[in-house]
């Protein structure tokens, strides 16, 4: 069921002014970069000399600049907001590992390793197209964050610290106003986990002992023994931790706890340390391109994606398209947030590096009379809108707010072996 407000928006379609042809967005997908800069030349009539981010691919802008206000990023996101737009990023998701797999099998590689290109090619051609059609509309294309965090606390990051900040709920300030308690227990937390695998093993081993007894007493006797021990283990660990808990009342504990019961960022920490290391020579060298696209994707790209996600607008449910939607938790929106373009770009500044330590200066699908060419074999992109005047065109935004136009186009069919998107939460795949 479309929701009644996007009842109203389809019926506006027919005052729009929309006409066949005449859709803005330039088409980019599979396009070379000389043709998509001679596209964004056609519309905004000044010859693109800058790469915002990413190799040579991407000399698609003008001028890039770190953020874009709402009303600038407003503009694009009409275009991500498509009905097309939106399933084709979350469908690349869904299906990008099944055709990684029947591709392993055709070409006798392996599947992470074509997931992970996969994984490189399509995000790149999604920032790309937003770049470009950025430039063609004469506004700045957005920079990503350029290189990871040395630390957490990274002043370079400020991003990341500033996320922090905001998420760091008003009655936590007032339960530990110089934020003190918070940080102790925050290093107790991150520390715990390595402590507790320890403990955790001891406990596993000692009932797997008791568990082999025969001996309903002798059982008994040994449960009661071991369970004193494993209390004693966790004690111990705890005891021998670098990091100690802020001293307080129990009640008090709870209540900072809650504080810290932010997952995203506890996640985001943990996997900082992937983040670093997949940058170093060490792991570049030792990996192919696959195999670092794909440790990227499967460790910090996901936690990151968490980090940055907003709680989506109440009246975002399955059915509305409307730009706003545009929570980073999930596929079917997050390629709508200016983060995705940010995030993303750092993902993309780690293949440059793969690909400049290798001496390789383009990447492409046909390297053939080609120097210095990577040449990919994961490149799955999916199915992409129709910008010109099909599925990827059905929303156009007037000077007065959304025109939306064409109401046949809305909402592309999907075949019923295809998931529902609005309920997917993949916490991996975004
Ligand atoms: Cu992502």
């Amino acid at each position: 069921m479309i929701r009644s407000g996007m009842f109203l928006i389809f019926f506006l379609s027919s005052t729009a002014t929309f006409a066949q042809g005449s859709c803005p967005w330039v088409p980019t997908l599979g396009k070379t970069p000389d043709e998509v800069a001679k596209l964004v030349e056609e519309k905004s009539g000044k010859k693109p000399t800058k790469a915002c981010g990413g190799g040579t691919d991407f000399k698609v802008c003008h001028e890039c600049s770190a953020k874009l206000s709402p009303e600038q990023w407003r503009r694009v996101q009409w275009m991500l907001a498509e009905p097309a737009y939106r399933d084709w990023h979350f469908h690349w998701h869904q299906n990008s590992v099944t055709d990684a797999r029947t591709k392993a099998k055709e070409l006798g590689k392996s599947e992470n390793e074509l997931q992970g290109e996969s994984f490189f090619y399509a995000h790149r051609e999604f920032y790309r197209n937003v770049q470009a059609n950025l430039a063609a509309m004469g506004l700045p294309c957005i920079s990503p964050w350029s290189k990871a965090p040395a630390t957490m606390d990274d002043p370079n990051f400020e991003t990341i610290e500033s996320v922090l900040k905001k998420q760091a709920l008003p009655v936590c300030a007032k339960l530990d106003p110089g934020g003190q308690k918070l940080k102790q227990l925050q290093a107790f937390e991150n520390e715990r986990p390595s402590a507790e695998r320890e403990v955790n093993e001891f406990a596993r081993n000692r009932m797997a002992e008791v568990r082999a007894l025969t001996s309903p007493t002798e059982r008994m006797k040994a449960d009661r023994k071991a369970q004193q021990e494993i209390a004693d283990a966790r004690a111990k660990a705890r005891a021998l931790m670098t990091n100690k808990p802020p001293t307080m009342t129990p009640q008090e504990e709870d209540a900072l706890r809650r504080c810290l019961d932010r997952g995203a960022v506890r996640d985001f920490r943990r996997s900082h340390e992937d983040m670093v290391l997949h940058g170093t020579n060490e792991f570049l060298a030792k990996n192919s391109l696959g195999q670092l696209g794909h440790a990227i994707d499967g460790s910090w790209h996901g936690p990151l994606h968490n980090l940055y996600e907003t709680r989506q607008a109440p009246d975002c449910d399955e059915e509305n398209i409307a730009p706003h939607c545009d929570s980073m938790g999930d596929a079917i929106s997050s390629h709508v947030n200016m983060n995705f373009y940010k995030l993303h770009g750092l993902v993309d500044e780690y293949a440059e590096k793969w690909m400049a330590r290798r001496g390789f200066e383009i990447a492409s699908k046909n390297c053939e009379g080609k120097e210095k060419c990577f040449q990919w074999t994961g490149s799955y992109v999916g199915e992409s809108p129709d910008f010109v005047n099909g599925s990827g065109c059905t929303m156009v935004h007037g000077p007065n707010g959304v025109v939306a136009a064409n109401r046949d186009r809305a909402r592309p069919s999907k075949s019923s072996t295809q998931p529902s998107r609005g309920t997917q939460k993949t916490k991996q795949a975004k």
